[in-house]
């Protein structure tokens, strides 16, 4: 053991805490960062006790044992047969049997202990995004260390000397291994507790992916033309919704691994405050207000709000080619075409052909057109006022008064009076619209029915 180690009760922490100068109760403002250049740690943060465990919707936290104070953690890189969306499965790489891998979950001052076994075809390693450590311990394969060989297992041990979001992923042939799926978080907890923290804790990682109709692998050359785009390495409707109860104090950790592509997360009904960074909290007064937060490749964004608009709330990358999926990538733009005149050409060729997509793509969506053998519609689900033509990097955060068990597939119930639908004459007069002339009222949307279909 080493001497210069000493272990404290979380009591201790606290009271070691003041003894570095630091506030018992430390404002969001002020920065808790323990000193450990003394070579200080702390007892293990405990869950429950010590911090609130972070939710990963569609994910799972790693767990770990303590052994003589340390926490012991245990990652298996390994190929895992991933569900990006019903109907879309690929053989990804992971950690732990999925892609991302579980949430790594620890306290500042935690000493901790990360075994990685590399079950995997290809040499691999794996590098602590964010987090400050010894170089050796770093995982940049060649650089800090030497590759992990398949059938081996590397230990990495360092001591947590900040708080904040971070993000763990291979640093072996990077293309590859991160555009397979090897990539995770890493959450790190602060060992003075913040005067509030947060009831809902959620971690979402966002990826990207190129995966062909009918490939068995993702493809990792791609550059550009991403298909696949997730949160939690889910496509939506594949992406768990985000459970919250009326006035709760919301945390969410937005991180990035895509290869290529920044993304502008926005979330519906609230305004978040950006609060922190991977490089640590950032002071109250250099705090902003958002509703849509650019999370750059490689980079974390934490916001904070107070969830007190009941409802159901997309929260979603605003790059409208990332809330698309496979069959909305490379198709030929049939926008303002003549539908009627392209049908009448082709039909007595090919009878069952139908131009879609000459008013936009939100109608190819319902209509559940077949698709090729694993792969996902173009986008979206059923929704409560008919189809959400959305898909990829989409979720839905519910906000209820209580959250009960099953209220995951149920839809918000709008108050009289809340809810969008379509003018009364009365009111279209007493409110002076005028509006514009239409020569006739389309007959529902023609196209829908197969030729020779004349309902
Ligand atoms: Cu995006």
């Amino acid at each position: 053991m080493d001497r210069r180690r000493l272990l404290t009760s979380s009591l201790g922490a606290v009271a070691g805490g003041a003894l570095f100068g630091l506030p018992a109760t430390a404002s969001a403002a002020t920065r808790t960062t323990v000193s450990h250049d003394d070579g200080t740690i702390f007892a293990p943060g405990r869950p429950g006790r010590d911090y609130t465990p972070v939710i990963t919707p569609n994910g799972s936290t790693l767990p770990f044992k303590i052994v003589d104070g340390v926490k012991v953690f245990h990652l298996i890189a390994a190929p895992v047969e991933h569900e990006f969306a019903p109907g879309l499965q690929a053989q990804c790489w992971g950690f732990n049997g999925s892609t991302p891998g579980p949430t790594i979950e620890a306290v500042e001052g935690d000493r901790v202990r990360i075994y990685v076994t590399n079950a995997l075809p290809a040499a691999t390693s794996v590098h602590w995004h964010g987090i400050i450590l010894p170089s050796g311990m770093d995982g940049v394969s060649g650089l800090s260390q030497a590759p992990i060989p398949p059938q081996s297992t590397f230990r990495y041990e360092f001591t947590l000397r900040q708080h904040g979001t971070y993000m763990y992923h291979s640093h072996r042939d990077e293309m590859t291994q991160q555009a397979l799926g090897m990539m995770g978080m890493f959450i790190i907890h602060p060992r003075v507790a913040p005067t509030r923290r947060p009831d809902r804790d959620f971690v979402l990682l966002s990826g990207e992916w190129k995966v062909l109709p009918g490939a068995r692998r993702p493809d990792p050359n791609e550059m550009l033309e991403f298909n696949v785009l997730t949160f939690n390495g889910k496509a939506y409707p594949g992406t768990a919704p985000l459970m919250v109860e009326r006035n709760e104090f919301v945390r969410i950790r937005l991180g990035n691994l895509s290869a290529m592509s920044h993304h502008s997360i926005h979330i519906h009904g609230h305004t978040w405050t950006l609060v922190a960074t991977d490089g640590g909290d950032i002071p109250q007064s250099a705090r902003w207000p958002e509703v849509t937060q650019l999370v750059p490749v490689g980079s974390t964004r934490t916001m904070e709000f107070v969830a007190d608009n009941p409802g159901d709330w997309s929260l979603h990358c605003h790059m409208s080619h990332h809330t698309m999926t496979q069959m909305g990538h490379n198709g030929i733009s049939m926008l303002g075409a003549d539908a009627e005149m392209i049908d009448k050409a082709v039909q007595p060729v090919i009878p069952s052909y139908m131009t879609m997509g000459h008013d936009g793509m939100g109608d190819m969506a319902e209509m559940g057109m077949p698709v090729p053998k694993n792969s996902t519609p173009m986008m979206g689900a059923p929704g409560p006022h008919g189809y959400i033509d959305m898909g990829g990097m989409f979720t839905v955060m519910k906000v209820r008064e209580r959250v009960r068990p099953g209220d995951e597939t149920s839809w918000w119930q709008a108050p009289e009076g809340t809810q969008a639908r379509e003018a009364t004459p009365q009111e279209l007069q007493r409110d002076r619209i005028t509006l514009p002339e239409f020569k006739a009222k389309p007959a529902g949307h023609a196209h829908h029915h197969p030729p020779g279909d004349e309902s």
